[in-house]
């Protein structure tokens, strides 16, 4: 009851380290259900739209040639409250930042290779799922 969804994305440094098995068995560990799954690539222009709100900062670039260098696995993950949970399991920006025993002080490098996305708001959840599944792809169980 009052389950609603958040979108996450392991980055191309978790990908890359090995780190998607038990990332994600953290996040089922701790109450998300995934309802969608898949490996992908960003292509430069889809990167350049998703982080589009980003595109006058300095990171800017750094942040689409990371997110385009290797595979990612995107998600949607249902939970009560997801957005905030989610945020809240994966940490601050700058791992440096992140409490103990969060996603991004567990596995992230730095604050641009930061291991995983995920939503920030409810609004941004529904625009990022869309962005990224088909409604007949998020599966209900
Ligand atoms: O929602 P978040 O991923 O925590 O953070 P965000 O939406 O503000 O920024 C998206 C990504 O952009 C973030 O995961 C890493 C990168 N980024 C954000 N702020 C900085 C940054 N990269 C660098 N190098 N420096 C920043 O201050």
């Amino acid at each position: 009851m009052g389950n609603n969804r958040t979108f996450t994305m392991i980055k191309p440094d978790a990908f890359a380290k090995g780190n998607t098995g038990a990332i994600i068995q953290k996040i089922t560990n701790s109450g998300f259900k995934i309802v969608a799954l898949k490996l992908t690539k960003l292509s430069p222009e889809r990167a350049a739209e998703f982080y589009a709100i980003h595109k006058d900062k300095s990171f800017y670039n750094n942040l689409i040639e990371f997110m385009i260098s290797g595979p990612i696995i995107a998600a949607v993950l249902e939970k009560k409250n997801a957005v905030d949970d989610f945020r809240a399991l994966i940490g601050a920006t700058n791992p440096e930042d992140a409490a103990e025993g969060t996603i991004r002080n567990l596995y992230a490098t730095n604050v641009t290779n930061n291991a995983i996305h995920g939503s920030d708001s409810d609004e941004n959840a529904a625009i990022e799922i869309a962005f990224h599944f088909k409604e007949e792809e998020i599966v209900t169980y």
